[in-house]
């Protein structure tokens, strides 16, 4: 560990950051562009990173891993020099030398290397790890284009490619000397001498894997840990000459691009499985390349001390997605280390940790047994054999004849019905499988893995997840942030529960103004983003209510805009009704092929077209659709943010992390008692968060009893309900892209999946009690102020801190 300083004064950073110019553009700094200061900045810090990133752990520290196809670290630069401590140092020098830095920093591009919730807490994660202080690394893949930019055009989603290594990352750096070779396909030959036995593999198709290290530069910057991202590249240069001359450029460079297409794009990861080859192609080379490295790592560390890996070792796996971490590790301790096959299935258990990251049936993997045996024959072996071990055994406890049998094999063997299920292989290699909030893992020991559970229960654990505050409050917030540190110093950067000592000031008025003050200003700084970006023009003195999130049938998008219609009509019948004027911002993308979340979506913008051209409501309401929501524009949305939309569907919403950055951010939560609510309810107190709606048992219930009917939500309030179903069809909304059968029939026909209809009344009552509340503004300002003040508990720090405890005994 070090704690040399970054820079030794202001004038220091001053001329290593002119050198830095000159040396990379042969130009002065102002002759720079705001984007080249921005690359040679980010650049000189991210080498300062990997200076200190070379000493940052002794061998004796245990290693965790975490594995993950995600990582969505959002812009680096600002967030850097605060762990640095070096952000003040930095914005005065750069301003004496005639810049700015907030618009040197705006010029990063957020890495497209994450869809939403998963692939954030993964990154929140590596910087709780480095804050942590344990040498806690990220095995993840460098995609060369993320999901999609998102445009809207007539109302709709439109995708363009997210090109964001146009420019090249300034914060990577390729690793050649530690690029390893990844085999896909061929033959398993078997051999023998003297009785024994082994496996080869032979022919197919070799890859080469070559790393990229990002640094994460850990808070009070002392520990650097590294990202380590894989790319696909061909192992021969195998153009192919004579198709060249003969001018057919394509086939000539087939193999390269066929090669590189592994590393190319990232899957959207809602929009169901249809057996891609190509996912699971990325999937195991960033499992081989990933584990093929840390024993590599290991044996120059430790020798051949195989046993003890799972002391030294733990590797982490972010959801299904690196499943087949278990059976490779397997592959390479018995074929390549000569270890036996049930030491090795015990080294492999005992190092290896499972998360569970939703409920959705639909979204656990599954692979056709003969696509996965055809691209990993030898992998496949190993599954198969621990499969048939794994049946052995249950036989053994659970009699044939028990009529339970078949039912607990067809819920948790590893091949079943022609396919490799990869939850029940997470499971079977895991010591630990963990869920993402109290109520989640409970829903996971009840019914999705509830054979398993009654077989291990000691392997099931909680793990409510947290976001780093670092980013999500002190870097998204800077004006409410420093109000705080005033307050109560900045050990809360640090220690997240020491935002505790803000109760007090819950009494204080001078400080509860100063929030608004500060709530307004942030208020004014989304607006003008709001502006720019969707031309809407939002009042900062509405009360601005946000619902931003991946777009699913599930986290009930439809049911805010059903709301928001409903608000319109009253305003428009009934000259009495006088609710609080609210700005209702929406963001979030919906993959691509998921077309009812993007009628969701066409509908919040012609609902937005229709309402923000309307004179008669105008200063009551508005609504605004912010395009191409990231980690860069979620932060200036979650500090403007006064209500926080939570209103999944019960029992559907694993966690939710957006309802941890709102609360801190001193947004109130109008939720139902799904995923993380229930935790952010039982710390806030009822007082200070808005509750609605069914509870997933009363959702079960009612699901099972086969007793609900759309229509008689719709027939028992034709007025308000029911009108506002008959404006999807009527031509109300159709002004600029047509009507919403689609959705209609999803309600009336499919008789409302998520129960929107049934939480209406329930919503809309919450949302009135709510914004009634906010009139009384030192009383909302208290509430608003005791939400970020309860919001330690929702650090990634604390998360992280039991993961070390309970699953990786650190
Ligand atoms: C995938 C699929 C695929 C098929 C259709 C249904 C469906 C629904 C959701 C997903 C996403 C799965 C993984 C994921 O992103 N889960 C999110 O993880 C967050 C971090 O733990 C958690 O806060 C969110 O509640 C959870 O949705």
């Amino acid at each position: 560990m070090t704690t040399e300083k970054i820079f030794e004064n202001e004038q220091d950073f001053i001329e290593q950051y002119r050198e830095a110019c000159m040396t990379k553009y042969g130009s002065k700094f102002e002759e720079c562009s705001s984007q080249e200061q921005f690359y040679v900045l980010a650049e000189l810090i991210a080498s300062k990173a990997r200076a200190i990133q070379t000493s940052s752990h002794t061998k004796e520290e245990k290693k965790v891993y975490y594995f993950s196809l995600e990582f969505l670290l959002g812009p680096l630069l600002d967030n850097y020099l605060i762990n640095f401590g070096i952000r003040d140092l930095v914005a005065k020098g750069v301003e004496s030398m005639g810049a700015n830095l907030e618009e040197i920093c705006r010029q990063e591009v957020d890495p497209g290397l994450g869809n939403g919730g998963l692939g954030r807490l993964a990154a929140c994660f590596l910087d709780s790890m480095a804050h942590e202080g344990i040498a806690g690394y990220g095995n993840g893949m460098r995609y060369r284009y993320g999901l999609f930019r998102q445009y809207i055009e007539g109302g709709r989603q439109v995708e363009r490619t997210d090109n964001w290594l146009a420019n090249g990352f300034p914060w990577e750096t390729r690793k050649d000397g530690s690029s390893v070779l990844v085999r896909f396909g061929g033959q398993v030959v078997r051999h023998e001498e003297n009785g024994h036995f082994w496996f080869t593999q032979e022919g197919g198709e070799i890859v080469r894997a070559v790393p990229y290290d990002v640094p994460i530069v850990g808070f009070g910057g002392k520990v650097v840990n590294k990202l380590r991202l894989w790319s696909a590249e061909p192992y021969t240069e195998d153009f192919d000459l004579d198709a060249f001359n003969a001018g057919d450029y394509a086939r000539a460079n087939k193999f390269r691009s066929d090669v590189e297409a592994i590393s190319t794009i990232l899957y959207p990861n809602d929009a169901g499985e249809h057996g891609r080859m190509l996912r699971l192609k990325q999937e195991y080379l960033f499992v081989s390349a990933g584990l093929q490295t840390i024993l590599r790592t290991y044996e120059r560390e430790f020798g051949q001390d195989w046993a003890n890996l799972g002391k030294r070792v733990s590797i982490h796996t972010n959801d299904t997605h690196p499943a087949m971490c278990g059976p490779e590790l397997m592959r390479i301790l018995v074929d390549e280390k000569g270890v036996g096959f049930d030491e090795a299935y015990q080294i492999c258990k005992e190092t290896i940790s499972f998360t569970n990251h939703t409920v959705m049936p639909e979204a656990l993997e599954k692979w056709p047994i003969n696509t996965f045996r055809n691209l990993l024959p030898r992998l496949y072996m190993f599954i198969d054999e621990i499969d048939r071990r794994y049946r052995d055994n249950l036989a053994t406890h659970l009699s044939p004849n028990d009529g339970n049998w078949t039912s607990v094999l067809e819920k948790t063997a590893i091949l079943w019905d022609g396919q490799v299920r990869m939850a029940n292989l997470s499971i079977i290699f895991s010591h630990s499988i963990n869920g993402v909030s109290a109520l989640h893992t409970q829903i996971l020991k009840d019914t999705v893995f509830h054979e398993f559970y009654e077989m291990m229960p000691h392997r099931f654990n909680n793990k409510t997840n947290g976001v780093t505050h670092r980013r999500f409050l002190c870097e998204a917030n800077p004006s409410y942030s420093k109000l705080i540190t005033e307050a109560i110093g900045d050990g809360w950067l640090d220690d997240a529960m020491e935002l505790e000592k803000l109760v007090p000031f819950e009494q204080d008025a001078s400080f509860l103004e100063g929030m608004e003050v500060a709530k307004k200003a942030d208020k004014e700084r989304l607006a003008a983003y709001v502006k720019q970006t969707s031309g809407v023009v939002l009042d900062t003195n509405t009360v601005f209510d946000v619902q931003v999130k991946r777009f699913h049938a599930y986290k009930r998008q439809l049911l805010n805009v059903f709301k928001v219609l409903d608000i319109y009509n009253r305003l428009i019948t009934d000259s009495s009704y006088n609710p609080r004027p609210t700005s209702f911002i929406f963001s979030g993308k919906a993959a691509q092929s998921y077309t009812f979340a993007k009628e969701v979506i066409r509908l919040i913008n012609s609902v937005a077209d229709v309402i923000n051209n309307d004179e008669r409501v105008n200063d009551k309401i508005k609504v605004a659709f912010v395009p191409n929501f990231a980690v860069s524009n979620a932060q200036l949305i979650y500090s403007a943010a006064e209500i926080s939309e939570q209103i999944s569907v019960a029992g559907a919403e694993a966690s939710g992390t957006s309802n941890m950055k709102l609360m801190m951010n001193a947004a109130i939560t109008l939720g139902t008692l799904d995923g993380a609510n229930i935790e952010i309810s039982e710390l806030v107190g009822p007082d200070n968060i808005k509750i609605f709606g069914l509870h997933a048992d009363e959702v079960d219930a009612l699901r099972a009893s086969g007793r609900y009917y759309a229509w008689d939500m719709y027939n028992s309030d034709r007025d308000h309900l029911g009108r506002i179903v008959d404006m999807l069809t009527d031509g109300t909304l159709a002004r600029l892209s047509g009507n919403f059968d689609s959705i209609h029939d999803y309600l009336m026909v499919d008789n409302d999946p998520d129960l929107v209809m049934r939480d209406f009344h329930s919503y809309v009552q919450a949302w009135s009690e709510l914004t009634e509340f906010y009139g009384d503004r030192a009383a909302w300002n208290k509430s608003a102020l005791h939400n970020t003040a309860k919001a330690g508990y929702f650090s990634s720090d604390r998360t992280i801190r039991e993961y070390m405890a309970d699953i990786w005994h650190i």
